[in-house]
């Protein structure tokens, strides 16, 4: 049995409950068999056997009040999966789906990412199964505070840096570092995506779904190409998908779909993007909203149809995991999808994926495609660290260069290993290099 398959044996029984980390980790143990299966230096140091092992899982017990008086508890967790190459980092996503599986396969997904980014960070993922669907503003703040009131004991600027991610943004943040301020008495960049004025960097708001598009279209001046006159439908209508929506229409694109949980859009004039922003943004509002004003516009709910039946040139899925299945992807690409940039983590199913590469259709995987929020946060951590705070200009550039950079490399990766414009492997493969070489100089840890 070879060594890849032995890892894969071993996961497969010890996480038998958890399809989603399952789902993530053999994603990435298949394509680096090229790496590992033809070089003992993996096997004899237990490298993969520790690479899908995290560092450390924390769960815990979140207890609040909510508005009539009742109290309330919701489970929250913290997985820090690695820190050979810097300390964990990845968002924290608050949503009734969220358990152990969901929160590993992103932990995990976000190792190799931000190895991807060429910055000093490593993987870790938390959140809740709290949902802020429908809660005050001061429900939502009473939970955060008690998340960080266990939460902080865990995290700091040299150890975990927490985000975003699902269900947690510009508010949740807020409330979240007020209270870890106060705990440690320190006024310190413990959390990325802060507001302006208290140490957040100008351009992260915007990073997750501008770095996407700045990797297609990276990818199209590669073939002589650009987005100008390209029809894109984008899924979710969230912070990654309404800035890849900005991202393509200032590239001369048209965006003519968004989802919520609820149903979907299609605007084949375009997306009127300053009225999601308000519905989203603003009134934290539902689509369907959205097809009262706009008479020309059509909206489904969930399960008349699918996002992925209109026909685009590109497509964006930036909403959730497993969100485009095998059928899905047949459609697009009998309707002639030509390329798919994932802004969500594993939107795509596994089935769905490796048809779009069978079908050599231009297949951006979600670590690397979506790499640039963490990227930005990674610079977020600097400003704070020179206590000093760059123009968005400044960031916007150096954004631009992260997925530009990551592009070539998983394109240089791809093809040293014999599998070019397979950027799933390349992705996979670039990413775990740097990881793995960092966890060899470090000895058994
Ligand atoms: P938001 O909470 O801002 O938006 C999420 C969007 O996706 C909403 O439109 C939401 O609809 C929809 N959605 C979420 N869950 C489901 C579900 N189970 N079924 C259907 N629709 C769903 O999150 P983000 O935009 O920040 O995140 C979107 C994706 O991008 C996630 O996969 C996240 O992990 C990934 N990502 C985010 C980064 C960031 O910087 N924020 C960085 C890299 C990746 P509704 O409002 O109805 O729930
Ligand atoms: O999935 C992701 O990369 C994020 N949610 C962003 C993580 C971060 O630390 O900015």
């Amino acid at each position: 049995m070879s060594y890849v398959d032995k890892i894969i044996a071993d996961i497969e029984k010890k996480n038998a409950d958890q399809p989603e980390f399952l789902q993530a980790a053999k994603e990435v143990l298949e394509s680096l068999r090229v790496v590992v299966d033809n070089n003992s230096k993996y096997e004899d140091a237990a490298l993969l056997e520790r690479l899908v092992e995290p560092e450390r899982i924390v769960q815990f017990r979140v207890p609040w009040v909510d508005d009539s008086g009742k109290v309330q508890v919701n489970r929250g967790y913290r997985v820090e999966f690695n820190s050979a190459i810097g300390p964990y980092k990845g968002g924290l996503r608050f949503h009734p789906s969220v358990n152990l599986s969901i929160i590993k396969f992103l932990g995990f997904e976000q190792i190799f990412k931000n190895s991807l980014t060429g910055l000093p960070i490593g993987g870790g993922k938390g959140g809740s199964d709290f949902d802020p669907k429908g809660k005050s503003d001061l429900e939502v703040m009473r939970f955060c505070q008690s998340f960080m009131t266990e939460l902080y004991r865990h995290i700091g600027p040299d150890t975990d840096v927490p985000a975003g991610d699902i269900g947690v943004g510009g508010r949740e943040i807020g409330f979240m570092f007020g209270q870890y301020k106060r705990i440690v008495n320190a006024f310190q960049g413990v959390l990325t995506g802060k507001g302006l004025d208290w140490g957040g960097s100008l351009a992260r708001t915007e990073a997750t779904g501008y770095g996407l598009v700045y990797m297609v279209e990276e990818y199209l001046k590669s073939i002589s190409d650009s987005f100008e006159g390209k029809t894109v439908s984008v899924s979710g209508s969230g912070n990654v998908a309404i800035f890849a929506t900005q991202k393509v229409q200032q590239l001369g694109g048209k965006v003519v779909t968004m989802t919520d949980s609820n149903g979907y859009i299609h605007h084949a004039v375009g997306i009127d993007l300053d009225a999601i922003k308000e519905i989203k943004l603003v009134q934290r509002g539902r689509l369907k909203d959205y097809a009262a004003k706009h008479t020309d516009a059509v909206y489904k709910e969930v399960g008349d149809g699918s996002v992925w039946d209109i026909p685009v040139d590109i497509a964006l899925p930036c909403a959730t995991q497993n969100e485009l299945d095998l059928n899905n992807a047949k459609t697009l690409v009998a309707n002639g999808v030509k390329i798919v940039g994932e802004g969500a983590n594993m939107p795509t199913t596994q089935d769905g994926a490796d048809y779009f590469i069978e079908n050599k259709i231009t297949f951006f995987p979600g670590k690397a495609a979506n790499a640039g929020g963490v990227g930005t946060s990674a610079l977020e951590m600097s400003q704070n660290s020179e206590r000093l705070s760059w123009s968005f200009e400044e960031v916007d550039k150096q954004l631009n260069r992260i997925m530009v950079n990551i592009f070539h490399n998983i394109n240089d990766a791809a093809k040293e290993y014999g599998q070019a414009g397979n950027f799933v492997a390349g992705a996979n493969i670039a990413g775990f290099k740097k990881v793995a070489q960092a966890m060899l100089d470090q000895g058994i840890i």
